[in-house]
């Protein structure tokens, strides 16, 4: 048995999301939760622990959408960024900082961190050819680049992969390639760039994680390195030619920035710096400092960034600690289906908190017991349902509320006796059981242990009846009862970490000042004579009606569309003279780009081309249409619509569809046309 590291700091960070579209639940259960969780439960113990997180705010994808939007990317990364860190906090996730990469500590931080692997003769300088979109005027990320897939003949094939067939392509292999951006035809141009020597580290990442993280680093973390590691690793290029960024700190980048996942995990750097200003330590002791465990918490989309790449990044600078561990969860899936955001197919945290406002705890309960830790798992708005009401009201909430009740009805709620000492054998086998799993990030393990000693609790007062030997031996019924509520002050500290409102509550109806883990080595935990207040419901029932509503709004409401349309025919409308019908400028657009509305889960907003001018439209096809299908595409508009605001977008313009039982079916040209070709 491998003798057990101890610490003398933690140092916890979670994913840094990108500040382009809100939280979902599958966000919560792979990177926030987890940490959150265990970061609980470190302060419980009286640990000393930093829980950093903040928004990943550069990259293509905010260009583009920025760009969509006509808004610069500053104004989409403040939007998401406050509407992001408003969730987080309104969750529970209880981060210490949550800072943002568009800081200019950030930059300080990133820039300085390049120099010292620049001026160490680390990066290796390249000239390359790249892609070039001579009407965006900017380079193309691969996955910008789209044409003819030349293995199946998708004419929607990407630059770095043919969706349709699998296919791992590069930009050069597309037969007929255009820029996603704007449709036109890219050109190649030279660009200089610095490259990250990875695959000189790959012989030390093999040791340090194969060998020496391979009991106490998870089985898909660890196995997804070895199957990056086998591949061979390669240089990478860590500098974009990108205008939003941090710029490259050397004079001859003008027009470059830093690589997004360069910079980005320096971001967990910067906001420890930014966190260590405003409480006044020293940065260094949480990343340069043996005694401290460094541990990230991301989704496994995310680790071959934070497990080699990142690393190696910390090695080849010298004065870093690499992490302790990587816990990656696997993904969370929605009703049989993939969460998608292009799709629309998320619960938005946000959304989820204006539904059922002060219930956070239903949630994070449902989506600790249903983590993916070790493969991907499914949320279901029944099963939340089942969850919620057999588990959290059926067994914990029951038993607290017995417990409380019946000591308040008989007792006026003062602790009659302390506990016999099988009470305190229960707790202290819960207390290292859950130890022992939050320690290894089982998490679903250190949460069912919890309901387990509840249940413990309810078959105590279901055998024992306290409420029927009152009369006859009320001492025997306070014995019980001064049992069950020693457990239910231990089911107030277990559940904190999980249930951190609830455990709020119930702490105020109890009575007791705080919470710490010691409190469940004590003995007794409530003393003699205790007064609690009167007891409160902590949880109530999901009704059918909430359920059936949540899956229709998911569904985008697809049921009562297909009622409206199924049942009745369109009215014929009356006759109208050809000079009604000449009024309308009907024209071919083509699509140019089309991205979710931020506001409105059925509106999608379109770019679209008339030939001499661009205009923006939003429709409400979300729920029929993702983005990338719409791309290249020639619709028909009515281009001289009055515009009008459309939740906060100006729609210049309306795309012609045919309405067939709940589909929408958008109305194309029969052969090519040039966008701007008049239809009449
Ligand atoms: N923003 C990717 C993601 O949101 C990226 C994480 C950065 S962590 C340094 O999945
Ligand atoms: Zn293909």
């Amino acid at each position: 048995m491998t003798k057990k590291k101890t610490f003398k700091r933690f140092l916890v960070t979670s994913a840094l999301p990108y500040a382009n579209g809100p939280i979902h639940i599958g966000h919560l259960a792979g990177a926030y939760l987890p940490a959150d969780i265990y970061v609980r439960y470190r302060r419980l113990k009286g640990d000393d622990v930093k829980f950093i997180c903040g928004s990943d705010e550069h990259g293509v994808p905010i260009t583009i959408r920025a760009r969509q939007e006509g808004i610069s990317p500053q104004e989409l990364v403040d939007r998401y960024h406050s509407l992001n860190k408003k969730t987080f906090e309104d969750i529970g996730i209880s981060f210490d900082i949550y800072h943002r990469t568009s800081d200019p500590l950030h930059h300080k931080t990133a820039q300085e961190f390049f120099l010292r692997l620049y001026e160490q003769g680390i990066l290796e300088e390249r000239e390359t050819e790249q892609y070039y979109d001579p009407e965006a005027k900017m380079f193309l990320a691969d996955r910008y680049i789209v044409g003819t897939c030349p293995k199946c003949g998708y004419e929607k094939a990407y630059g770095d992969q043919c969706e349709k067939c699998g296919t791992a392509l590069s930009p050069d292999e597309l037969i007929n390639p255009k820029s996603a951006i704007t449709g036109s035809t890219p050109i190649k141009k030279k660009s200089k760039h610095w490259f990250f020597p990875l695959n000189k580290y790959e012989d030390w990442l093999r040791k340090w994680i194969l060998e020496e993280h391979a009991k106490d680093w998870k089985p898909n973390v660890v196995g997804q390195c070895r199957s990056w590691l086998d591949q061979g690793l390669k240089p990478r290029a860590v500098t974009r030619d990108l205008d939003w960024g941090v710029p490259v700190p050397l004079p001859d980048a003008k027009g470059k920035v830093l690589y997004v996942w360069f910079e980005a995990p320096i971001g967990y750097i910067s906001a420890t710096k930014a966190l260590a200003q405003q409480e006044g330590f020293d940065w260094r002791d949480y990343w340069q400092d043996q005694e401290t465990a460094i541990i990230h918490f991301i989704g496994k989309d995310n680790i071959v960034f934070h497990c080699i790449i990142f690393p190696a990044m910390l090695k080849a600078h010298g004065d870093f600690s690499p992490p302790e561990n990587v816990p990656a969860n696997e993904f969370m899936n929605l009703e049989g289906d993939k969460i998608s955001t292009s799709r629309n197919w998320a619960i938005w945290v946000h959304e989820y908190l204006q539904d059922f406002p002060n219930e956070q705890d239903l949630l994070r309960y449902v989506l600790t017991r249903n983590m993916p830790e070790l493969k991907d798992s499914e949320f279901t708005w029944r099963d939340f349902q089942t969850k919620v009401n057999t588990e959290l009201v059926g067994n914990l909430g029951n038993f607290i509320h017995r417990a409380l009740t019946l000591i308040h009805r008989y007792f006026n709620s003062e602790v009659p006796y302390n506990p016999r000492d099988f009470v305190y054998d229960w707790i202290s086998e819960s207390k290292k059981s859950v130890e022992e799993s939050i320690e290894t990030f089982r998490f679903r393990d250190a949460l069912w242990t919890v309901m387990e000693l509840a249940q413990k609790g309810n078959q105590l007062l279901s055998e024992e009846e306290p409420w029927r030997v009152i009369k006859n031996e009320p001492e025997k019924a306070g014995q019980t009862l001064s049992d069950a509520i020693q457990i239910v002050a231990a089911l107030n500290i277990l559940m904190q970490p999980f249930l951190p409102f609830t455990a709020e509550k119930l702490k105020q109806i109890l009575n007791i000042n705080s919470l710490s883990w010691d409190i469940l080595s004590q003995k007794p935990l409530i003393p003699k004579g205790h007064k609690a207040n009167k007891p409160k419901q902590l949880f109530r029932k999901i009704t059918d009606e909430e359920v059936e509503r949540q899956i229709k709004k998911l569904k985008g409401d697809m049921q009562t569309q297909e009622q409206k349309q199924q049942g009745q025919q369109p009215e014929s409308k009356p006759l109208i003279d050809y000079e009604d019908f000449s009024k309308l400028d009907l024209r071919v657009a083509k699509v140019i780009s089309a991205e979710k509305h931020p506001n409105a889960d059925r509106l999608l907003v379109l770019k679209i081309s008339l030939g001499t001018e661009e205009r923006t439209i939003v429709a409400g096809i979300a729920q029929h249409y993702s983005p990338e299908e719409l791309v290249g595409k020639n619709i028909v508009v009515v281009a001289n619509l009055k515009p009008r605001k459309l939740r906060g977008i100006e729609s210049q313009g309306m795309l012609l569809a045919a309405h067939d039982s709940g589909k929408v079916i958008l109305l194309t040209t029969d052969k090519d046309a040039s966008p701007g070709a008049p239809v009449s």
